[in-house]
């Protein structure tokens, strides 16, 4: 080391390392075979919205053709992409959504 740095050089170098998670859109994808029942409850149980919110997303995805549902860091955007299309799977639904950065 060139130079020595004291404490509060430590604690500053240490605190500009320490970065906010990156976050994530996680953005649903109109189709025309999915009910809308169906996306209304996958908002709610996925996303925890309150149905009259999860009722208004879907007919703003429904209306425009996609929309951002939330966001999120990494691990947690894909982990709720993976549980939408495991339900629509399920459901036999091709209900799809998306994850791009935020
Ligand atoms: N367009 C579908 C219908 O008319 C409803 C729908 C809304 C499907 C949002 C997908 O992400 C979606 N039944």
């Amino acid at each position: 080391m060139p130079y020595a740095i004291d404490g509060t050089e430590l604690v500053r170098k240490r605190r500009e390392k320490i970065k906010e998670p990156e976050e994530y859109r996680v953005i649903l994808l109109n189709d025309d075979y999915t009910t809308m029942e169906f996306v209304v409850k996958v908002l709610m149980v996925v996303f925890h919205k309150k149905e009259e919110d999860a009722v208004h997303i879907m007919l703003d995805v429904h209306q425009k053709g996609k929309g951002i549902v939330g966001v999120y860091p990494y691990d947690l955007a894909f982990t709720k992409a993976n549980q939408v299309h495991a339900m629509a799977r399920k459901a036999e639904f091709p209900l799809k959504c998306v994850v791009e950065k935020a």
